[in-house]
């Protein structure tokens, strides 16, 4: 499955190799959510679960990093622990994963780095928190994240709470759509918005199933129809923030970054950072649930794939 030129670089986890070569379900997991997501230790408390629920579901997890060059597809515990620990790793996207593994680097790969790396390993199905998307205002920052083009190029499945209510969610799903990105909200018909069950939007599809969106995910390969596709699998209503509790922090986080003059990959980590000082952790504690949510039915479309 992975290319000749690429195995020199990669480390594939053990379990998770052995997964791979006798069928079994995996599900790659993202850790641009431990390094520049969540703080110490919530983050590593996040990491060890989620894999733990994966496993509960019948599946092995995988979850991706670059840890001193090496492209490491699965880590051990000590590993996953070390990485929630260090302070000033790389974000690394499609453009500079390669860049890190050159230079003996250690970073967080995001949704873009970490469906790269899980195609590179045979791995189909990804679980992450949200992705990155089209930022407000981006008609003046262009701040587009390339998680947007990776989904239209990389035959994986993205299963998110949508896409992070810091976004324009309604510019998001239109970049989306025109990339030819299949958006499917699992069990409605509204999309979320991460922290919250509904957004203003409308669900571009809608499938209720896990094996529904297995199948569709097949018949996609089947008509060779390239690229991923994004499930946006809302949070469980006990562990959600409504709507409009979340809008005032989003509003108030947004423009701290303006006024502290924030870019580029910064964004998003200070927005996560800020929004959990205003929300006094309650922001954090839905982000773990909804991961842990996401995890869940990533394990069983794995199965069923
Ligand atoms: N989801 C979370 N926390 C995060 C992210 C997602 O709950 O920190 C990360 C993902 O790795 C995503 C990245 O790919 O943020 C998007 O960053 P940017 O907007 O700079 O592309
Ligand atoms: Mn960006």
């Amino acid at each position: 499955m992975t290319p000749e030129t690429a195995r020199p670089f990669i480390d594939i986890h053990a379990p998770v190799a052995e997964a791979l070569a006798s069928g079994k379900p995996v599900v790659a997991l993202e850790s641009t959510i431990i390094t520049h997501g969540m703080p110490y230790p919530q983050n590593s408390e996040m990491a060890a679960n989620v894999e733990k629920i994966i496993r509960e579901e019948g599946a092995v997890p995988a979850t991706i990093a670059v840890i001193d060059g090496r492209l490491k597809v699965g880590l051990s515990d000590a590993e996953r622990e070390a990485l929630a620990k260090t302070t000033g790793t790389m974000k690394l996207s499609r453009a500079d994963l390669a860049f890190a593994v050159a230079q003996d680097r250690t970073g967080g790969t995001t949704v873009a780095g970490t469906m790269i790396a899980a195609q590179l390993a045979g791995i189909r199905v990804f679980a992450t928190g949200g992705i990155g998307g089209v930022h407000k205002g981006a008609e003046k920052s262009f701040d587009i994240s390339a998680d947007l083009d990776e989904l239209a190029r990389t035959p994986v499945i993205v299963v998110s709470a949508g896409a992070k209510a810091i976004l324009d969610i309604e510019k998001t799903l239109e970049v989306l759509e025109t990339r030819g990105v299949p958006v499917v909200a699992h069990g409605s018909d509204i999309m979320p918005a991460f922290w919250s069950r509904i957004s203003p939007y409308a669900a571009p599809l809608r499938l209720d199933a896990a094996a529904d969106i297995a199948a569709f995910f097949r018949t996609r390969q089947a008509l060779g129809i390239e690229g991923g596709m994004l499930v946006a699998n809302p949070v469980p209503a006990a562990d959600e923030i409504p709507v409009e509790t979340m809008a005032g922090y989003i509003d108030a986080a947004q423009r701290d970054a303006e006024a502290q003059g924030v870019s580029g990959k910064s964004v998003t980590p200070f927005l996560l950072a800020r929004i959990l000082e205003l929300t006094n952790g309650a922001s954090l504690k839905t982000n773990i649930a909804l991961v842990e949510n996401n995890a869940r039915l990533a394990a069983k479309i794995a199965k069923a794939l």
